[in-house]
């Protein structure tokens, strides 16, 4: 055992002593870690702040927490990055709640940090992103993300008809469980479509300046560009830019994924033809429902749990409001 894996160990010692203690003392049957019935606190880390989707899912896991009697407190990073989602992990791991929600920022480099909330009695559970190791989290969360690629090939497909020309994916950050699986669904997918050539996927690193600038660049380099796919909101709302930008709009379909402010008004104003929209409020509540049942000793119910997608066009915008994101609660 190495030193930093020592000092957790101890950690984990004290806090499972001093939590027995003081169930003992109050004349409960104590449980390990931050995970006493008595300990109301829940935590839910997002992948990144102020961002849209992530505020509609805190809406959700806000509004179940306190009809469950629980109190949820969110903390996030300033980017979508593990090395400043870590310290986040690490500063919760001290405030000890009784369970954290949390959108892991990559697949592989958060499993450390979560492995030690779970090593301190804390229960885990995944909304939205999730690890490879699935041994650390006790439920996750999210939509079908591979399926809701396959979604946005077969919606670029009908847009674009009989025509033919070529298609680009735009992702965000390799590594993220979410965006990945959607660009290997459309990936998949287009193959049905032999009038569409596959031109591969761009990685944005989740910042609207790069796709727009990737938009313009494969605008030059592939003259017959007839679709992009963007397979998150950030990414979704810079290729709309990029396509401005070059007096594109129209002429080469965007399909995008969420459903942000901005990206709705460029749709009712044409940048985007469709948007695959999730529901982050129903990955919050959902969240919280299997994170207090695991508090209580209660049965978790199913591990992976898929919420709902829907493709949102001018056509059907009107009736289905319910999906557009939210700016504050
Ligand atoms: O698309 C969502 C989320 O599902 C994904 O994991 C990361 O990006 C978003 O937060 C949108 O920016």
């Amino acid at each position: 055992m190495n030193a930093g894996k020592r000092r957790v160990a101890l950690v984990g010692a004290v806090l499972t002593a001093a939590t027995v203690v003081a169930a003992c003392g109050s004349g409960q049957v104590g449980q390990v870690g931050g995970s006493s019935t008595d300990n109301k606190k829940l935590v839910l880390i997002p992948g990144v702040q102020a961002e849209p989707f992530y505020i509609s899912m805190q809406c959700g896991a806000q509004e179940e927490a306190k009809k469950l009697g629980y109190d949820l407190n969110t903390q996030a990073p300033q980017k979508f990055d593990p090395s400043l989602q870590t310290p986040i992990v690490t500063g919760v791991l001290a405030s000890k709640p009784a369970a954290v929600l949390i959108a892991p920022t990559d697949d592989k480099a958060m499993a450390s940090p979560m492995q030690q909330l779970k090593d301190a009695g804390i229960k885990v559970v995944e909304v939205d992103t999730s690890l490879q190791d699935k041994s650390i989290g006790l439920a996750s969360i999210s939509s079908d993300n591979e399926q809701g690629g396959r979604k946005a090939a077969d919606t670029l497909a009908q847009l674009v008809g009989n025509k033919q020309g070529s298609v680009l994916v735009l992702n965000t950050i390799a590594g993220t469980s979410t965006t990945d699986a959607r660009a290997k669904g459309f990936e998949d997918e287009i193959k049905k479509y032999p009038n569409l050539k596959y031109v591969g996927a761009q990685y944005t690193n989740n910042e609207p300046a790069q796709a727009a600038a990737k938009v313009s660049a494969t605008l030059s380099s592939t003259p017959d560009l007839i679709g992009v796919f963007a397979t998150n909101l950030n990414t979704g709302e810079g290729a709309a830019t990029g396509l401005r930008n070059a007096g594109k709009v129209g002429q080469v379909n965007l399909v995008g994924f969420d459903a942000s402010p901005n990206e709705v008004e460029d749709l009712k104003s044409g940048s985007f033809q469709a948007l695959i929209a999730q529901d982050p409020a129903s990955i919050g509540r959902k969240g919280v429902d299997a994170a207090v049942a695991a508090v209580q000793g209660k049965p978790v119910g199913p591990r992976e749990v898929q919420t709902d997608l829907i493709a949102i066009t001018q056509q059907n915008l009107q009736q289905n409001q319910k999906y557009l994101y939210r700016t504050s609660c």
